[in-house]
């Protein structure tokens, strides 16, 4: 039986691509020196493609070159590097990795709150610095009595506020509805959300709808002696904004795992001495990576096997109705 082809623009880890290789003939754009031609030689016959932020949007004129195309498997939850839409209009099936990835992204978000309030990484270049033989480390601000607001309470943000309910701090959300599964108190604008907290956690989707929804705004209702952490998308923060506010004190301080043009990051941001930077890793363990990336392989095989997708995003053509028995 001749194996079906698909391609991967960028590469993934070593384990995905050694079982997209068992299954598929793989082709590798990444690789090629002149992708353009390779992609006029190969995309009629691709059926499936494996995409990751890190290869750059897969966008409407990239889904064009594909006339036979039935499935785009992107690795991670968000899928803002898709155009989901567009896949959708032309019957695509588009898939994500969710679930896989919300106890490490949660665990890196405590951590990444501790480190931004304690000021961890700047203790740590203040031993270094031979600072301690001088002077005691200035004392830092606290999670003690802070009320932390997440916004957007899904399947992330609820096990961040799982671990939040451990430190004994008050929780408050906000979102587009209110949940009554939760007994956190519900703000339904996100002004309220930051004037009734003084820590503000994002980890809601990216992409074009909460684009710059933390704004001006919202930071100075945060006010002084707020604290903001982004884990979400960087396009979720006007970074403008952000800078202004950190610099001018309208906010305390930051933890910013995700930025609006990555891997690039603003030189005022890298200056400042009240945020903490990460290089977008909420989800970077080797274990968690391997369990996104096999969500990857499973929903193509799956998916060719004539078994469904796995794990479809609500612009997939694909419905439970259409799901064979
Ligand atoms: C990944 C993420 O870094 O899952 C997500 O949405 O942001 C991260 O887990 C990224 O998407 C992998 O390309």
């Amino acid at each position: 039986m001749t194996k079906t082809e698909i391609l991967m623009a960028g590469p993934m880890m070593p384990s995905v691509i050694e079982a997209l290789d068992r299954d598929f003939i793989l082709h590798r754009l990444w690789e090629q020196a002149d992708k353009d031609a390779y992609l006029n030689e190969v995309a009629p016959r691709i059926r499936g493609l494996a995409a990751s932020a890190v290869a750059g949007r897969t966008d409407a004129a990239f889904i064009g070159r594909f006339p036979n195309l039935e499935i785009i498997a992107s690795l991670g939850v968000g899928y803002d590097n898709v155009d989901a839409a567009e896949a959708g209009r032309r019957g695509i099936i588009v898939t994500n990795t969710p679930d896989v990835l919300n106890e490490e992204v949660a665990d890196l978000t405590i951590g990444l709150l501790l480190a931004t309030l304690r000021r961890i990484p700047q203790a740590d270049r203040y031993l270094r610095a031979g600072e301690w033989l001088k002077a005691p480390f200035p004392l830092s601000t606290t999670l003690r009595e802070r009320k932390v607001g997440i916004v957007g309470l899904g399947r992330i943000g609820k096990a961040i506020a799982r671990r939040l309910e451990g430190f004994g701090v008050e929780i408050a959300y906000y979102g587009r509805n209110r949940q009554e599964s939760v007994a956190y108190s519900y703000h339904a604008s996100l002004p309220s959300l930051a004037e009734a907290c003084d820590v503000l956690i994002v980890i809601t989707p990216g992409g074009a709808e909460t684009r710059h929804m933390i704004d001006a705004e919202v930071l100075k209702a945060l006010g002084p002696n707020g604290v903001l952490i982004n884990v979400s998308r960087g396009t979720v923060v006007d970074e403008k904004a952000l800078i202004e506010a950190l610099r001018s004190g309208t906010i305390l301080a930051a933890g910013l795992d995700v930025f609006e043009d990555e891997p690039r990051v603003p030189q005022e941001l890298i200056d400042m001495d009240n945020v903490v930077l990460l290089p977008h890793i909420g989800s970077a363990s080797v274990h968690t990576r391997r369990a996104m990336g096999q969500l990857v392989v499973d929903n193509l095989v799956s998916w060719f096997a004539d078994r469904g997708p796995l794990t479809p995003v609500p612009e997939t053509p694909w419905s439970a109705v259409e799901q064979p028995a």
